[in-house]
């Protein structure tokens, strides 16, 4: 029997990896459909029938039909019509929220950005990738301060924004980031890799189309 769920991605994108992560960590099986970057397949009429802006991912909710995009608004989709990790009430819901529109506000550039012109999926001179490093710098250090003396980033226990921000700090180190610099981060990070249903991006995201 199909899945609920069936994301379409890339295993090398962050933002496809926030949505495999919450799925994996909700104990929830989904079915995969590798999306071909380098063949354009993300900018063929058909796919921007179902994923307006062009882009992975794209999840598809097998009980209403709905076509999902944004990452975050993607998580915020899973955490309501899941009942997990959205937040013990209101004010952690808006909090978890709040973190992740910071992370794409002044996370998220400082870390993919260096983490492609690095991987050469991306050209830049060297004061761009030196501009973006110093971003995803100091952004960390800010994680790091909010962190100090938390288990999670909002109240006691898991959120979307723990899962949202995963998915970049998850490749800081592929981005030239020393997380030796931020003990707070590097143990929260420790703290969510030893959650039941964690995955790295790797296990947790095939590099080819799969069925249930
Ligand atoms: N804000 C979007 C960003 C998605 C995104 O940047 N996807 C990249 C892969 S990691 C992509 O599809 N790039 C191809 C393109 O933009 O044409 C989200 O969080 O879902």
């Amino acid at each position: 029997m199909p899945n609920r769920f069936t994301l379409h991605g890339v295993w090398l994108s962050g933002p496809t990896y926030k949505v495999g992560l919450f799925l994996s960590l909700a104990g929830e099986p989904f079915d995969y459909v590798h999306v071909d970057l380098r063949a354009g397949e993300h900018k063929r009429p058909d796919y921007v029938a179902r994923q307006r802006y062009g882009q992975v991912p794209l999840l598809v909710d097998a009980h209403n039909g709905r076509h999902l995009t944004q990452s975050a608004a993607i998580l915020e989709y899973l955490a309501d019509t899941t009942g997990r990790f959205g937040g013990a009430d209101l004010d952690e819901r808006i909090a978890a929220r709040e973190w992740m529109y910071w992370d794409f506000d002044r996370l998220a550039r400082g870390v993919y950005r260096p983490r492609g012109i690095r991987a050469g999926f991306m050209k830049a001179a060297p004061e761009v990738l030196e501009h973006y490093t110093a971003e995803g710098r100091a952004a960390l250090a800010s994680l790091d301060e909010h962190l100090a003396g938390r288990a999670f980033l909002v109240g006691e226990g898991l959120t979307i924004a723990d899962i949202d921000i995963y998915g970049v700090t998850a490749y800081a180190g592929d981005a030239g980031h020393d997380l030796a610099e931020t003990p707070n981060v590097a143990a929260w990070m420790r703290r969510i890799e030893a959650l039941p249903g964690f995955r790295p991006a790797t296990e947790c995201l095939p590099q080819e189309t799969r069925a249930a």
